[in-house]
């Protein structure tokens, strides 16, 4: 069987499971959807639930996430990873500790950071991130207030941190913006509202991936 780790390294496209566009009662079914397009890496996302209401859909996800081999992250909640059955936990830069995180999930987990500009990048590398979230590329409604960065400097932060870390740009990437992020050197991206809000979202899903795997082949990892 394939660690997470392992895993980690063959998701090209992330998708996120944000409650803010999506009802918790509409959930597992769209997870479903993303399932079954070929996702197979997942976040939940709730800025606005408790704790409970987390920790509940978490645990569901976990077991749906888990039978379609299917990396799941919980946002912002590294305990609710932890006791949910999670492989592993995303933080933004308002956790700065990411050592403190990694002590209590154990080196078994995933950590994935937020990072905004190309020193938060290589900041988070140095930190021990398993994965970074770079972006906003574009303005974006799911991160209001949060200035776009662009695509100017992916290819660098990609080619310093090596072809195998992943970097998983991210905001404002939708079907129309997706080939200029490949073209600036994405290797993964995550789309958050375009995808939850297509009406096919599971061949939305699998078209996307074809289209990162097509333009952007990986390397072949010499383990
Ligand atoms: N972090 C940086 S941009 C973003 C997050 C969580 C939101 C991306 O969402 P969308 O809807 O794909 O632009």
């Amino acid at each position: 069987m394939q660690s997470p780790r392992d895993l980690l390294q063959t998701c090209r496209l992330y998708g996120i499971l944000d409650l803010g566009y999506v009802s918790c009662d509409d959930a597992l079914d769209t997870a479903r959807h993303l399932l079954d397009g070929g996702i197979n890496i997942l976040q939940l996302r709730a800025k606005k639930h408790d704790r409970e209401t987390i920790g509940r859909l978490a645990r569901q996800l976990a077991i749906l996430c888990r039978s379609s081999h299917c990396l799941f992250i919980v946002n912002d909640y590294p305990d609710i990873a932890q006791e949910s059955g999670a492989d592993g936990v995303h933080i933004g830069q308002d956790t700065p500790d990411l050592a403190a995180v990694r002590r209590l999930l154990g080196t078994g987990k995933i950590i994935g950071r937020s990072t905004h500009s190309p020193e938060q990048a290589f900041r988070g590398f140095e930190e021990g991130a398993d994965y970074i979230g770079f972006g906003p590329l574009f303005p974006t409604p799911t991160k209001p207030g949060r200035p776009a960065i662009g695509l100017a400097d992916i290819d660098r932060v990609q080619t310093k941190l090596s072809n195998n870390f992943p970097v998983f740009c991210i905001g404002g990437i939708n079907g129309q913006t997706l080939p200029h992020v490949l073209q600036a050197g994405a290797k993964r991206v995550v789309i958050v509202s375009w995808l939850l809000q297509q009406a096919n979202i599971a061949q939305a899903t699998r078209e996307i991936i074809r289209q990162i795997e097509t333009s952007s082949p990986l390397e072949a990892r010499i383990h």
